[in-house]
């Protein structure tokens, strides 16, 4: 039988690739993202491999996650894996010029928003005694780079939440995994850069950056695990980084 996964962020990147990978493994999805057209054409494309649900719906919104999760049909509701995906950095300044704005959806997606999500999806894998959260931090969640600031905050939050939810899920028999990639060539420099795309290509320029499948391809291996392994924490670089701000490029 297959198990229930729910992908936050599925719209696109990591989470997108992540979708199309447990569809072909196994996993039911619940597909879940603010851009409701993405995973209307998301479902139709997996449902010939696998059964798809989708809720659409913004993290930052407590109320509407609260009515996403709890809108689940009964046979959708026992989630076995809850992969927090949904994120990303807005802006690369000092600190002393940040922009609040940027600076609130940075923290209200990454670290409220996946808090959120988990608060909703938690009770349930108590009462059934089993299940695996899967938190996508970052590098920036082990390091802080220059202009990194708030990103590092909640990528470094991230990781404290996940340790904490570890420690606190022990008890009820719930994985708890971290991974932290590097650079990851998906929209997320065009979302930093707010839609420069010769700024959001120049990050990647001279390397060969990882790609979203990846990512996908570590998920996948952590959550088919036999049930005594944990994969608790795991930091994925391209081959050309060695850090946050190491970097072999040929130009
Ligand atoms: P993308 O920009 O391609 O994907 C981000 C996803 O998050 C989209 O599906 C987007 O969906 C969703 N999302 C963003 N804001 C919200 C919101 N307010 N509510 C609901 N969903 C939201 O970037 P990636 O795939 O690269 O990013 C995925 C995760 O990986 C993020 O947490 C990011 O921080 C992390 N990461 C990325 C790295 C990289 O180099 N790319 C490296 C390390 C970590 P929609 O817009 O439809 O809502
Ligand atoms: C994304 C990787 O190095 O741009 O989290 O912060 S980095």
């Amino acid at each position: 039988m297959n198990r229930i996964a729910l992908i936050t962020g599925a719209t696109s990147g990591i989470g997108e690739a992540t979708a199309h990978l447990l569809a072909k493994n196994q996993f039911d999805l619940i597909l879940c993202g603010r851009r409701a057209n993405r995973l209307e054409t998301m479902k139709a494309e997996l449902s010939g491999l696998t059964s798809v649900y989708s809720l659409s719906f913004d993290v930052r919104d407590l109320a509407a996650v609260k009515k996403a999760v709890q809108s689940l049909p009964a046979d959708w509701q026992n989630i076995d894996v809850l992969i927090n995906n949904a994120g990303n950095a807005h802006g690369l300044d000092p600190i002393q010029t940040g922009n609040t704005d940027d600076w609130d959806a940075m923290i209200d997606i990454n670290v409220k928003g996946l808090l959120y999500v988990s608060r909703e999806v938690m009770p349930g894998m108590i009462a059934r005694q089993r299940g695996h959260i899967v938190n996508i931090g970052s590098i920036a969640g082990k390091e802080v780079y220059p202009n990194g600031n708030v990103y590092c905050a909640s990528k470094h939050a991230v990781d404290a939440i996940t340790d904490g939810m570890r420690l606190d899920l022990n008890p009820h028999g719930i994985k708890v995994t971290g991974i932290h990639p590097g650079m990851v060539e998906t929209e997320f420099s065009l979302v930093r850069f707010k839609g420069d795309t010769d700024r959001a290509q120049g990050v990647y320029k001279g390397l060969t950056p990882l790609k979203g499948s990846d990512i996908a391809d570590l998920i996948l291996f952590a959550i088919t695990r036999p049930a005594h392994v944990v994969v608790a924490d795991m930091i994925v670089f391209p081959a050309a980084q060695a850090s946050a701000t190491v970097v072999k490029r040929t130009l």
